[in-house]
């Protein structure tokens, strides 16, 4: 056995609200719309050129790879760059710098008008667009996102791969306790420190100009640019109200108790939770061997 991620996702090129519902949404299931923001400015004219004359001259923070803090979720900037030259840099050269989460559209309000959002949802979170940049080789490490809700991934320019897994197995994944966050290498899988990996199924795609990744909430996923280039995300409530709470929790209990504990504790917080991660993995994989033996004739 070995980690299974070769699950192609659906691709749909026109869809309407009833149809996502009752298929995606409701079921928690990803999709590809190819072609949702077909008719907007967005879609017909953002590209690294567009970027440069509208924000060029802001000045921006970029994050680099790095394999430190693999329980923390990035939030300080490793390095600051005046936009234009970041887009040129990206747009010829392979580099691990990113921008993610940034709310573009506080510094240029104007992009609002580029595009709409979509009739297929009734929940967008409409205060929350975030813009993702990055270089050829850059990689968004896997993680889930925190407040649980579901994200429509738009690429505008260049190609990411994005695999995904849906978050019934974040046991044998080895999700850190209070936390989105993983030590698991999901191209690089290490099967003897991280034997759950083999019990996981997911999906796999890659995204280019015009395609827009329906996530579920809670899905687990891991993003490489292939291409240099950027997306945008739009955020929406998730429809079951449990996973509504879940996210609550996660922002406004979860992360504060973590957060407390490695104050406290330091690295010992971190080795008790690799440790409680492990010990859920081995119960979670003696589920699955026992599913697998009863499944075998007698
Ligand atoms: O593409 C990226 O840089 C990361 C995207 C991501 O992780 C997200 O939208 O939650």
């Amino acid at each position: 056995m070995a980690l299974d991620y070769n699950h192609p996702i659906d691709i749909i090129e026109d869809i309407d609200l009833r149809h996502f519902e009752e298929n995606y949404l409701i079921p928690q299931k990803p999709v590809i719309l190819r072609g949702l923001l077909k008719g907007t400015k967005a879609y017909d004219e953002w590209n690294f050129e567009y970027f440069k004359r509208v924000a060029g001259d802001l000045t921006i923070g970029v994050f680099e790879n790095r394999e430190e803090d693999l329980d923390k979720t990035m939030k300080v900037p490793h390095r600051k760059m005046k936009f234009a030259d970041y887009l040129d840099l990206i747009a010829t050269t392979p580099t691990d710098l990113r921008i993610h989460l940034w709310n573009i559209f506080k510094d240029c309000p104007q992009l609002m008008d580029d595009f709409e959002f979509p009739p297929i949802n009734t929940t967008f979170l409409k205060g929350f667009p975030y813009m993702f940049f990055g270089g050829q080789g850059s990689v968004a490490r896997m993680h889930q996102d925190i407040d649980m809700s579901n994200v429509f991934l738009t690429q505008f320019e260049g190609k990411r791969r994005v695999v995904l897994f849906a978050p019934e197995y974040s046991h044998l994944l080895y999700r850190y306790p209070l936390n989105v966050h993983t030590g698991v290498n999901v191209v690089k899988p290490d099967y003897e420190r991280f034997p759950g990996l083999n019990y996981v199924k997911g999906y796999e795609c890659e995204i280019k100009h015009g395609d827009t990744l329906f996530m579920p909430g809670e899905y687990w996923h891991y993003i490489e640019y292939t291409e240099g280039g950027f997306g945008m995300s739009l955020r929406s409530l998730n429809p079951h109200l449990s996973k509504r709470f879940r996210g609550l929790m996660n922002i406004s209990v979860r992360q504060a108790v973590d957060w407390s504990m490695r104050k406290a504790m330091g690295d010992g917080w971190f080795e008790a939770k690799q440790k409680i991660a492990d010990r859920r993995a081995n119960a979670a994989i003696r589920k699955a061997t026992k599913k697998e033996s009863e499944l075998i004739p007698q």
